[in-house]
Formats: C-alpha cells, structure tokens, sequence
C-alpha cells in the first residue's frame, strides 16, 4: 500500500504539472483512500493516420463510430467516485506523442467546442478541467484532479487525435 503511494509520489514529482502538492497528497494518501485509475493512451501505429484530415470521430460527430477508431484512451474504472482523483497515465503509442484533457459534459448528444483550423478542442470553451503534459511513446505522467459527479470526457488534444477517436466518457458518482 505505501509503496504504491510513494511510487505515485516519485511519478509526480519528475512528471506532474502540479509538482506543488505533492506534500498534500503524501498527507491524503495515508489518511483516506486515493482512487487511483489507470489509463492508457494508445494508436495503432503509423496507419493511424489514414484519413485524420475529414474523420469526424469525436463525441456527438456525424462519424462517432467508435469501432472504428484507431487511436483511443482506455480506462480501468469508468465509473469513479467523486472526489480527489489520480489519473495514471501511460503512453502506449510505439511512435507518437499523446496526452490526456479532463472537460465536463453536460450533454454526450452534443458536440464538444471545437477548432477546425487546428484540429483540436477549444479546452477553455469546453471548461477544460486538468491537462496533463504531452507524453512521448512509452512515456507515463499523472493528472490529480478534485471532479464533482458527473460525466466528464477524457480526450487527446495532439492536432487531429480527438477527430480520430481519440477519447472516452467517464461518470463520477456521488
Ligand atoms: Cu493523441
């Protein structure tokens, strides 16, 4: 049980944007249970890209069909109760840069903000609410996030990725 935690703890500390509370999480870590989900980014290698330039595979798009996708995010727990939450992060990609956004959703029938020119989402406009860094293949990180119930989408923002399905929806209970 600590080893895990202080495995996390040293993860953070090399990886972690939020390198600042890593003293608070040591704190929570042995005080109360830490929900911990694990999740991996992946592609399927350089074919990958076939077709990124009209795919339209993100949420609520005319072409969300999911089984087609060839880049994605997995995660181990899709349901998670609600409050302060590490997101393991593993790149799995043998080639290319990923990283993991957390937005909310009010509406999976509706399409996130999205900027076409660039190919990504408008994350201010979608209310983005962690960002992890972009990971190189076979890179890991952590995202700590403190998430009320709710369904929130999990998503690579690389250009181009979120169009090829480069997502998933979670629902955090109360
Ligand atoms: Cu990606």
């Amino acid at each position: 049980m600590m080893e895990t935690a202080i495995i996390e703890l040293s993860r953070r500390s090399v990886l972690c944007a939020l390198s600042g509370s890593v003293a608070l999480l040591a704190f929570n870590s042995s005080a109360a249970a830490q929900t911990i989900v694990k999740v991996s980014l992946w592609d399927k290698g350089e074919a990958s890209m076939d077709g990124m330039e009209t795919a339209e595979m993100g949420l609520a798009m005319a072409g969300a069909d999911m089984d087609m996708a060839t880049m994605g995010i997995t995660v181990d727990m899709p349901e998670i109760p609600a409050g302060e939450i590490t997101f393991t992060v593993i790149n799995d990609s043998q080639e290319f840069y990923h990283s993991l956004s957390i937005a909310p959703v009010a509406d999976v029938a509706t399409e996130l903000p999205y900027l076409s020119d660039k190919m990504i989402v408008d994350e201010a406009a979608a209310g983005t609410v962690a960002r992890g860094k972009e990971l190189r293949p076979h890179a890991s990180g952590s995202v700590t996030v403190e998430l009320q119930p709710g369904i929130y989408i999990l998503f690579c923002n690389v250009g181009g990725h979120y169009v090829m399905g480069m997502w998933t929806l979670i629902t955090v209970t109360g």
